[in-house]
């Protein structure tokens, strides 16, 4: 990343011509737009849009504020979905509404970034509503830019719920009427009624000097996240000369004459709310939350330490749901925290409460995990047949994968990863129940990795597991697996003599 704008470009026909045009693009936009399968030098963005203008008026400010190294953009579905081709800085798309909530736990996670949730007038105030108002409601320190251009762009120009009345657009051809589809939202006026934020204002993209206006304002709303302050929220009114089927300039006269009008622009709240005195803390620390031990507390005693000979190990477990798959992921994750690890699990499963598919993603890592998901794990342990199937090949070249059965299916194309049969539910079913097979794995695990230590994973598994019989058939579980490995595998319960699968 530079730190100075990029090198202004001077056009040497118009300086011939008396003139110079500079051409400045602020180091907070990627030199040129690598995740564009195309035209990677331009944005996607029709001419005239409001989002160009938008876009280049927050990255001016968070490169003048010095905050680029810590702004997390976060980008809605509309128009703007995109706008992590263009931002050199964090980035996380997400589903349609939800950019509020996933600024939230993004700003919570980390509360020293910048915070940014960008989102379309479909985008906030029709399905991501009720996002907005609670975000606004508990004062999340974030920043909202509000682009509201009444309709809907990218899917074609349907009705917005700030589409004006008489307005006509795809779904209300014959101009919007009140009496059937309500008066337009005014977004900015209805967060104004809440007690936490403490900034919003409505600015437009109409001419240059309301331009000059949305410059202040948008650098004001990320200075007071910068300082720390609550809740700020900046509404944009935004030309679409392309839904609105007009030119760039008319569509900008269009934003003044028509939009002013029915969304004026003003400062609706510029002040810190008085929030009432509370000396509990007002967010417990997350171990407290979990009731779980943390490696602080360990930090007295150092046999607790484990060598960790990787600086970061990712796993996928799948199974069906009653294979303990979720759990065996749980109790890793709490693993790795006891030994002073960052670690992750990401869940996913199917409705079904038994013989639905489960899987979850476990990171392991000495530094922080930038994503919980995981494409191509080190290690798959697959429960069952279908799981090895369908996620053998996602396996890194040279990874691992411990497959629940004592061989592979005969049909199965080889992966090239290392892969290691275990008769793990086999086991566990002779040490008194087929559900210990998840811990049998664990055991596989640990010992052919070494990637925790037992004695961690049995202080986990004797805080978790209350019934004393359970209990038991896990600690043998636990060995059992460990054993497999140092004893069995070699002679004929992996499929391939050296382990591996070709
Ligand atoms: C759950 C869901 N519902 C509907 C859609 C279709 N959809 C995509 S973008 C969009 C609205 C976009 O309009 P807006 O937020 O105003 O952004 P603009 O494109 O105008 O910038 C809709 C309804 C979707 N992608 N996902
Ligand atoms: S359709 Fe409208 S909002 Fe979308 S990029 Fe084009 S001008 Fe911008």
């Amino acid at each position: 990343m530079e730190n100075e704008n990029k090198a202004a470009v001077m056009d040497a026909e118009s300086s011939a011509n008396g003139y110079e045009v500079i051409h400045s693009k602020s180091a907070v936009f990627y030199d040129l737009y690598e995740r564009k399968s195309e035209l990677k030098h331009q944005t996607h963005y029709c001419p005239g849009c409001g989002h160009g203008i938008a876009h280049k008026l927050i990255a001016e400010a968070l490169q003048d504020l010095g905050v680029q190294d810590r702004t997390i953009f976060v980008s809605p579905v509309g128009c703007s979905v995109f706008a992590y081709y263009y931002f050199d800085v964090g980035n996380v798309q997400v589903a349609h509404g939800r950019a509020p909530a996933a600024a939230t736990g993004l700003k919570r996670a980390c509360p020293e970034s910048v915070v940014i949730s960008y989102q379309g007038d479909g985008d906030l105030a029709a399905i991501g509503t009720a996002e907005i108002v609670h975000a606004a409601n508990r004062g999340e320190k974030i920043t909202v830019f509000f682009l509201n251009n009444a309709i809907y762009g990218m899917t074609g120009g349907q009705m917005a719920p700030t589409t004006l009345v008489g307005e006509k657009s795809t779904t209300s051809p014959f101009g919007r009427r009140p009496a059937n589809e309500g008066f337009p939202l005014h977004m900015a006026e209805l967060l104004a009624t809440l007690v936490a934020p403490v900034y919003i204002e409505r600015v437009a993209l109409c001419d240059n000097k309301n331009i000059m206006k949305a410059r202040r304002a948008i650098r004001k709303a990320l200075e007071l996240q910068k300082s720390g302050a609550g809740f700020s929220f900046v509404e944009i009114l935004s030309p679409c000369p392309t839904i609105w089927g007009k030119d760039p300039v008319e569509a900008r006269r269009w934003v003044y004459e028509k939009m002013v009008p029915v969304f004026p622009l003003n400062v609706f709240r510029d002040c810190q709310p008085q929030m009432p005195v509370n000396n509990a803390p007002l967010q417990r620390p997350t171990p407290d939350v979990l009731e779980i031990t943390t490696s602080a507390d360990y930090a007295a005693e150092p046999t607790r330490q484990h060598h960790h000979h990787f600086k970061d190990l990712s796993i996928k477990i799948a199974g069906f749901g009653g294979q303990g798959v979720l759990l065996l992921g749980q109790l890793l994750t709490e693993m790795g925290m006891r030994e002073g690890l960052e670690v992750s699990w990401l869940p996913s499963y199917g409705p079904e409460m038994r013989s639905g598919s489960a899987h979850c993603h476990i990171c392991l890592s000495k530094e922080r995990v930038g994503s919980p998901l995981i494409s191509h794990p080190d290690v798959l342990i697959a429960m069952n047949e279908l799981s090895l199937r369908k996620f053998a090949s996602h396996v890194h070249d040279g990874g691992l994968i411990l497959y629940n059965r004592d061989r592979l299916p005969d049909d199965f194309e080889k992966p090239r990863a290392q892969v290691m049969c275990i008769p793990a539910a086999e086991i566990a079913d002779k040490l008194g129940s087929a559900k210990a097979a998840n811990i049998v794995m664990m055991g596989a695990l640990l010992e052919e990795t070494e990637c925790l230590s037992a004695g961690t994973a049995m202080d986990v598994i004797e805080d978790k597991v209350k019934r004393v019989a359970l209990l038991e058939i896990d600690r043998k579980a636990l060995a059992a697996g460990r054993q497999f490995i140092d004893h069995e595998a070699h002679i004929g319960a992996v499929t391939q003599p050296d382990g591996f699968a070709e």
